[in-house]
């Protein structure tokens, strides 16, 4: 089948338009059903353009008015979204006047309500939902915003840049004037006005200026912004001390709002933010949520740089400043971490806490984007067409970017990256640009330094495959380690050629520890880690004086998105599990031992667990020299979507029983091994945000969940009363989840005594849907989570208007429950339709997300592919579907 919905957007088709807009200047009279904005452009012809109209793009507005130079325009031409307007001359003033309806406004893009609050969403394509304009990137104009609002309603009105003015109309409306100074693309437009109270701080930045920070929220939640406060005050240090730059405006702020499709957006200035990532208290914040909060934080903050003050010049350029700003934003988080854990555990705690960090990023992309690029919507980190561009907010484009940046980084090294970004910043600050630029300007700064293969990874999809072998030469003691690469074909590309792709590898002696690295030709021996530089088809490395036979460690600190296909048998996977001095591929050699022993128990029902995996996983959770987060990590099983892209044919049903049976033996097995480490790892004191604090909490909510897993009485007591005497919502939610993914009687209670505490509280009742969505069914007997589902779908708290509630309870049992989810019925299926339906009405872009949840299908076993492709016509053939959800099941049809 075809998809004939929507025609899609070609990279090569980009052009310069003939008119920009220099300035712009908006009056919004706001009003929730009947708001007017009215817009004054000064427009004026882009001498690098070929001659034409003045295009401006609107949306869902009702015209009322529309001026060129104060006349009624020569000529107009609407098409769609498009309107064409004649204009003499080189500077115009073009002024539109639009009606919109931000209470009806349900898709949370353009101007909406929430909570009586008025907020804006306009990346990508949003403004043109508030007045009409050349809503593209690559037109930077200066912003003057007069907002109009009932005062006791809205007491508090932003947006960008600064206050200029402000006062009191009659009435009871005031208003106020912000002018930004810095020319901006639409995207990063914002407004704010609600009933909002702030913590303010002000700070000194680099260069003696005082600047005023802000962080805005209901006033109810006054009690929970220190953290994203202090993670913003960390982020502008940081980007200081890193990459020399200054925050460039005299107030920074940061507005939480309930209702958000995404994870934050960085307007320019004026950060708008789901709560659930500015939010944080230890009785309502696990450490992940502090975790999290911390890196969106600082995520949206250095887009001020990488994103606003260099742009992009249109979206299939996203990665420029997505993939960019997601290395920043890991940078930073390993510094942070770094730095807390080198305080209390010196430099081998910190080494592990940055350790900890990449292997939870490496986590993500294994889970979201390697499935992405082995599906119909696999495309390269800088796409060559969309349907629809709201769709490419994709792993891809931020985490396998993030990884193209990295390899930069690791190529040039730090110094080199530095000198680029310098070099980047001095040429393009305040324009709109493309990938292309980024990477000639990194070569530049280091004597041009040759990345035009490099250039390879913006358009190649697919995740590579680095198969590798090695030849030990007993006779003159080198070792040879032989490289090849290839990446398999996606959708519309078939052929591909050799990527640059670092690999740092290591040789491990048979007494456990690193031969110092010598290659062929060298006089020395150097470091233990070196950094490979494969870029053919393949190649063979010779390593020369070695005393015995080495066991490769190879991409460690996973110093490529690539998968790396290496002949180990179990012996060689347990000897790295215990020696790999690289904590990543040490991990990661645990990860792949538990891959193989749940797939091969998928693939016989009636498989054990291996005994060497057993002592395998024994030494590593009686090794108590490791440090406990880094042990969470390894001992933690890889994860069901993860090993699911693993098997072939996938069949969810088959690996979900066998990770019950290998999660209850792993529990079984090792039951007083788990009760001591859960003892060991108490926290005395007060709750506090530290790794290595976390780390210990997580470890003991790992055993709680094996435990529980196991049935074990012991254990379940113990989840039972640190349940009840919890002192923090990591600890309570652990004993909590270790209660619900059991079978113990108890679990209805307490999931009933959480919810009676935090009844009244929107982001802690996520994690209450977002629980019981994931949970597996431990006794054969037990409902199907799908009836929980549809009974919490009427629970009060409950809404598909929020984006929240639906990524918590849809979003967790469709794609974190796959064992529930594909039942054989099929009845999941239908109901995932049922929902992308509902969704699609009200909300395109989190349809688009729900529905991305079948999109690899074809990767299933026979009897789930035919049910699932009977529900994904069905969507495809409702009536009204959106451009957003037809893009991903037509493709996923295709
Ligand atoms: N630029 C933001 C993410 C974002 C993207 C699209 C949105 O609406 C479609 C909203 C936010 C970021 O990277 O944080
Ligand atoms: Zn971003």
């Amino acid at each position: 089948m075809r998809t004939e919905h929507a025609p899609s957007i070609q990279r090569a088709d980009y052009r310069p338009l003939a008119w920009t807009v220099e300035t712009v200047d908006l009056h919004f009279c706001l009003e929730p059903e009947a708001t007017v904005v009215t817009n004054r452009m000064l427009c004026v012809r882009n001498r690098e353009a070929e001659a034409g109209q003045i295009r401006l793009w609107g949306e869902d507005l009702e015209r009322l008015s529309l001026t060129v130079d104060g006349q009624a325009p020569q000529a107009v031409r609407e098409q769609g979204a498009l309107l064409e307007i004649d204009a003499d001359g080189e500077r115009v003033v073009v002024e539109v006047q639009t009606r919109i309806n931000p209470k009806a406004n349900t898709t949370l893009s353009g101007l909406y309500l929430s909570n009586g609050g008025f907020f804006t969403q306009c990346e990508a394509e949003g403004f043109r939902r508030i007045t009409c304009f050349p809503d593209r990137p690559d037109v930077m104009a200066r912003f003057t915003v007069t907002l109009e609002a009932d005062r006791a309603a809205c007491p508090v009105l932003l947006s960008n840049g600064n206050l200029v003015e402000q006062g009191e109309l009659p009435g009871g409306r005031h208003y106020a004037k912000w002018e930004d100074p810095f020319p901006k693309p639409s995207y990063l437009f914002a407004l704010v006005a609600a009933d909002l109270v702030a913590l303010e701080r002000k700070v000194e930045t680099m260069s003696g200026r005082e600047v005023l920070l802000q962080v805005w929220v209901e006033a109810g939640n006054l009690d929970r912004v220190e953290h994203a406060m202090d993670s913003l005050v960390h982020s502008m240090r940081w980007d200081e001390e890193t990459f020399g730059l200054e925050l460039d405006l005299d107030r920074f702020m940061i507005v939480a709002v309930a209702d958000f499709n995404m994870g934050a957006m960085e307007n320019k200035g004026l950060n708008i933010f789901n709560t659930k990532f500015i939010l944080a208290k230890p009785d309502t914040a696990t450490d992940i949520d502090y975790e999290n909060v911390e890196s969106v934080v600082a995520h949206e903050y250095f887009h001020n740089w990488t994103g606003n003050r260099v742009t992009c010049r249109d979206w299939f350029q996203l990665t420029l400043k997505e993939g960019l700003t997601v290395f920043r934003d890991q940078q930073f988080s390993a510094d942070m971490l770094g730095r807390m854990a080198n305080e209390a555990a010196g430099p081998e705690g910190a080494a592990s806490a940055r350790a900890v960090k990449r292997i939870d990023d490496v986590r993500v992309l294994r889970a979201a984007q390697f499935p992405e690029d082995a599906g119909p919507m696999a495309h390269p980190i800088r796409p060559d067409s969309y349907q629809e561009i709201n769709n490419f907010y994709t792993a891809t484009v931020y985490e396998k970017g993030a990884e193209v940046i990295r390899m930069l980084h690791t190529l040039l090294g730090p110094e080199g990256f530095r000198n680029g970004m310098d070099l980047y910043f001095s040429y393009f600050d305040g324009q709109a640009v493309t990938c292309d630029d980024f990477v000639e300007v990194m070569s530049e700064a280091n004597n041009g330094f040759d990345l035009d293969q490099f250039m390879r990874w913006y358009s190649q999809a697919g995740t590579p495959r680095v198969k590798a072998s090695g030849q030990w030469n007993a006779a003159d003691g080198s070792y040879t380690l032989t490289l090849a690469q290839s990446t398999p074909a996606t959708p519309g590309q078939h052929a591909k050629l050799p990527l640059v792709i670092p690999v740092a590898a290591g040789l491990i002696g048979p007494d456990g520890r690193d031969y110092p690295l010598r290659l062929e030709g060298e006089s020395q021996p150097g470091a233990t880690t070196r950094v490979l530089k494969l870029t053919e088809e393949a190649q063979s490395f010779r390593f020369v004086g070695l005393a015995a036979e080495p066991v490769p460690s190879l991409l460690r600190g996973f110093s490529a998105p690539v998968i790396l296909e290496l002949d180990e048998d179990d012996a060689r996977l347990a000897f790295r599990m215990a020696h790999d001095a690289d904590p990543c591929n040490r991990w990661d050699a645990a990860q792949r031992y538990a891959e193989r022993v749940a797939l091969a128990m998928a693939a016989d029902p009636s498989a054990g667990v291996p005994a060497a995996f057993l002592e395998a996983f024994r030494a590593l959770l009686g090794n108590a020299a490791l440090d406990p987060a880094f042990r969470a990590q390894a001992l933690a099983l890889p994860g069901e979507a993860y090993l699911l892209e693993r098997m072939t044919p996938a069949d969810p049903l088959a690996l979900r029983a066998a990770l019950v049976r290998l999660m209850r033996t792993l529990g079984a097995s090792f039951a007083a091994e788990w009760l001591a480490t859960c003892e060991a790892m108490q926290v005395p004191g007060p709750y506090r945000y530290h790794p290595a604090d976390a780390g210990r909490r997580a470890l003991a909510n790992l055993a709680l969940r094996y435990l529980a897993a196991a049935g074990n009485a012991q254990g379940l007591a113990l989840a039972q009363a640190r349940f009840d005497a919890a002192t923090n919502m990591t600890e309570r939610f652990g004993a909590l989840a270790a209660l619900v993914q059991s079978t113990h009687p108890a679990r209805e209670a307490a999931l009933a005594a959480f919810h009676a505490r935090y009844r009244d509280d929107a982001l802690v009742l996520d994690k209450w849907f977002a629980l019981q969505a994931g949970a597996w069914r431990w006794d054969a007997a037990a409902v199907p989570t799908l009836e929980r589902v549809k009974a919490l779908m009427a629970d009060p708290a409950f809404s598909l208007s929020n984006p929240n509630k639906v990524y918590a309870l849809l979003g967790t049992y469709f794609r974190a429950n796959a064992g529930e989810f594909h039942a054989a019925d099929g009845s999941g299926h239908a109901f995932w339709a049922d929902q992308v339906i509902a969704l699609n009405a009200r909300n395109p872009q989190v349809a688009a997300r729900m529905a991305r949840a079948l999109e690899n299908w074809r990767h299933f076993v026979p009897a789930l592919q035919s049910s699932i492709r009977a529900q994904l016509e069905r969507v495809l053939a409702s009536p009204n579907l959106s451009p957003d959800v037809a893009e991903i099941v037509g493709k996923a049809l295709d």
